[in-house]
């Protein structure tokens, strides 16, 4: 084991607390991987990607490199390409052996030796790529540099072959191949969704840089390419482009600017920022700090939200475009329908909040607002007409924000958001331990009536849902809570929604929505969740929520009675496979769950013992929001679209 610092420059310095693992070697890695990638499920099978991805970025960052190349290969090994410095390949002043090697194989040395002012793995995720080779199997690393090709191979960390000198090459790169390892990680197939989401990502957060995503698996490779020229506002294009944007308002707003150039080390920091607004009525707004996500938001996003109500009130009033004269639009009103990227680059960032996902270091917050006060004003001084339609727009929601307020006044005093009326529809349970009890949300009346007879009537509540429920993201929040459907779902949840929103009085601690395995069941599931997560998210933080999982089939064997419930088309052709000859079975598939009697219903899909209930999480913020929007948005046709392909698929809740 080592003692001391792996190397002796400045920047290490920095690393602070983290300074300790510098004492342990790649075992420590191996015995505790969870340590270092945070989990070895799929989520941490992608982190190598990310982690060997972030150098080549960092490298993108300094100026050096222009592509990055990523290929999964048939067997699920991964090849990430860049066209960077090299990892320098010279012995190593201490450590007597190539650089190469010691950035492969001794961890924290990963953290780069020169003072590139910002860096993706400088933050929370920088474990560095000795952890991607602690943790495979077998890895390869190509480096053209100082005129040569230089190759060297492990496996499981340890040098497995010398560092040698492969040919010659004016240009410069790094070309790392690993194949994770199977006795570390529950699974080793690479999914191309979450490689191609995150490399999009990162392809918008860096101008210009030029990343190919490769997928050998299929029998025809796969190949995507993420260029943009536009960095963060191609961003938020991208992201209302299944919305309409205001009419004048084509042309996202573009605003840069930095810190002054004397400005200390630890008060130093870039941010750049592009605002859109849609014509619908949600808020997509996401951050990050140097490129990583910062899912709980932190300064940054404070200092943002502060400038936009300031600028705009200031703006709004002195050009006599406030409805109100004495009222301030407030944050809320003027983010109705907006989408925004902020992104900033700090050479030290801090990371707190439940997740390290929320950026702490104060000094950003005044940075940011002062960069978008600066900015904000600057356009809308320059784009009057842009603003009267901003302004529109704003006091629509204002005006809603106030309809309401009224309304959930109304139906407050009228006692309909309390849990002391409960809708006529529900068949409540006995039992009053919501930690024990479950309401069944069921389309149509008939299925309902199914349900009703098929349940535990002690623990198991049914609430059927008369037609389709209102597409809450296209409808303002007054006319939402005023549709009777969600009044109905309200009471019976309990806990009332957005401010007044209290986990503790949910009446049941499982709410399991159970469609048809049809298009029109797709679209009622995921209206459903599009309600859940805009007015009820903490219900699926908590766990809550679950899709409900009928059988497709029943696979009979002929002459005999009962026969197989089968879930998937994949598990119908391995059963219909036992038996290869069809005159010796039927199928009946089942379209609705009003086709099944309740004694079916029961022990298919309700009895705790047999069913199959699918846990709602939200995963992937990103994915979902867009996912939402792409749906749910004003664009009537591509929703459909959508949902005819799409109709077995809600993954986008991870679910
Ligand atoms: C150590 C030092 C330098 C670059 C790198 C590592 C490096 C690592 C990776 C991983 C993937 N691609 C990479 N590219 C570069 C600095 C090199 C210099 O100062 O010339």
């Amino acid at each position: 084991m080592a003692t001391g610092k792996q190397n002796d420059t400045t920047k290490e310095a920095s690393y602070g607390a983290s300074d300790i693992k510098i004492l342990e070697g790649l075992e420590a890695v191996r015995k505790r991987p969870g340590m270092y990638i945070g989990t070895t499920s799929s989520a941490g099978l992608h982190h190598l990607v990310w982690e060997i991805v972030d150098n080549s970025v960092d490298e993108a960052m300094a100026g050096f490199c222009t592509k990055i190349n990523v290929t999964v290969h048939p067997d699920n090994s991964i090849t990430v390409e860049d066209n960077g410095r090299g990892i320098p390949v010279a012995k190593h002043p201490k450590r007597k052996m190539p650089t190469l090697e010691v950035v492969l194989t001794i961890l924290h040395a990963g953290g780069k030796f020169d003072n590139n002012a910002y860096k993706v793995s400088g933050g929370l995720h920088g474990v560095g790529i000795s952890v991607v080779n602690a943790l495979s199997k077998k890895l390869v690393a190509r480096v053209k540099r100082d005129g040569g090709i230089y190759e060297m191979e492990f496996a499981r960390g340890k040098t497995t072959k010398k560092m040698e000198q492969v040919g010659k090459s004016k240009a410069t790169g790094t070309t790392i191949t690993f194949w994770p390892d199977d006795t570390i990680f529950e699974t080793t197939v690479y999914d191309y969704d979450t490689l191609h989401d995150r490399l999009q990502e990162t392809a918008f957060l860096n101008k210009n840089l030029k990343i190919t995503l490769t997928d050998e698996r299929e029998l025809v490779p796969r190949t995507d390419e993420f260029c943009y020229a536009g960095g963060i506002v191609d961003f938020v294009k991208y992201l209302n482009s299944e919305q309409k944007v205001l009419e004048r308002c084509s042309q996202p707003i573009y605003i840069e600017g930095k810190s002054d150039p004397d400005a200390p080390f630890t008060q130093k920091g870039e941010v750049e920022v592009a605002i859109q607004w849609n014509q619908g009525y949600s808020e997509h707004v996401m951050s990050f700090a140097n490129d990583i996500y910062t899912e709980e938001g932190g300064m940054h996003l404070e200092g943002f939200r502060a400038a936009l109500t300031k600028v705009m009130n200031d703006y709004a009033r002195s050009h006599k475009l406030l409805k109100d004269k004495d009222a301030n639009l407030q944050g809320n009103d003027l983010r109705e329908g907006l989408t925004a990227i902020i992104s900033v680059k700090l050479p030290d960032p801090q990371f707190e909040g439940q997740t390290k996902a929320k950026l702490g270091s104060s000094y950003m917050r005044t940075l940011t607002n002062k960069i978008v006060s600066q900015g904000l004003s600057e356009y809308f001084e320059e784009h009057p007409n842009q603003a009267k339609e901003i302004f529109k727009k704003a006091n629509q929601a204002a005006r809603g924000r106030m309809a309401a307020q009224k309304a959930r006044q109304a139906t407050r005093r009228k006692g309909l958001l309390e849990s002391a009326s409960l809708p006529g529809k529900l068949a409540d349970c006995s039992v009053r331990d919501a930690e024990m009890t479950e309401l069944f949300i069921v389309e149509g009346d008939s299925a309902g009536g199914s349900a009703k007879m098929a349940r535990d009537r002690s623990i198991q509540a049914v609430l059927p849902l008369r037609g389709k429920i209102l597409n809450v993201e296209r409808v303002q929040e007054h006319r939402a809570l005023s549709s009777d459907t969600i009044q109905a779902l309200i009471t019976a949840i309990g806990t009332g929604v957005d401010q007044e929103f209290d986990l503790s009085k949910a009446r049941y601690h499982k709410i399991v929505i159970m469609t048809d395995a049809d298009v029109d069941g797709a679209h009622i599931r995921i209206l459903l969740l599009t309600f859940f997560y805009r007015y009820m998210r903490p219900m699926i933080d908590a766990g809550y929520i679950y899709v409900a999982q009928p059988p497709l089939y029943q696979l009979k064997p002929k002459g005999r009675k009962g026969g197989k419930y089968i879930y998937t088309d994949e598990e119908l052709a391995l059963e219909a496979a036992k038996y290869e000859d069809p005159s010796r079975y039927t199928v009946q598939r089942y379209k609705g769950l009003g086709e099944m009697d309740p004694e079916q219903l029961w022990s298919t899909t309700m009895e705790p013992k047999n069913r199959i209930l699918l846990k709602v999480t939200i995963d992937d913020a990103m994915a979902a929001e867009r996912a939402v929007a792409d749906l749910m948005g004003t664009q009537v046709e591509k929703r459909k679209d959508f949902i005819q392909t799409h109709a077995k698929d809600v993954r986008f809740l991870d679910i």
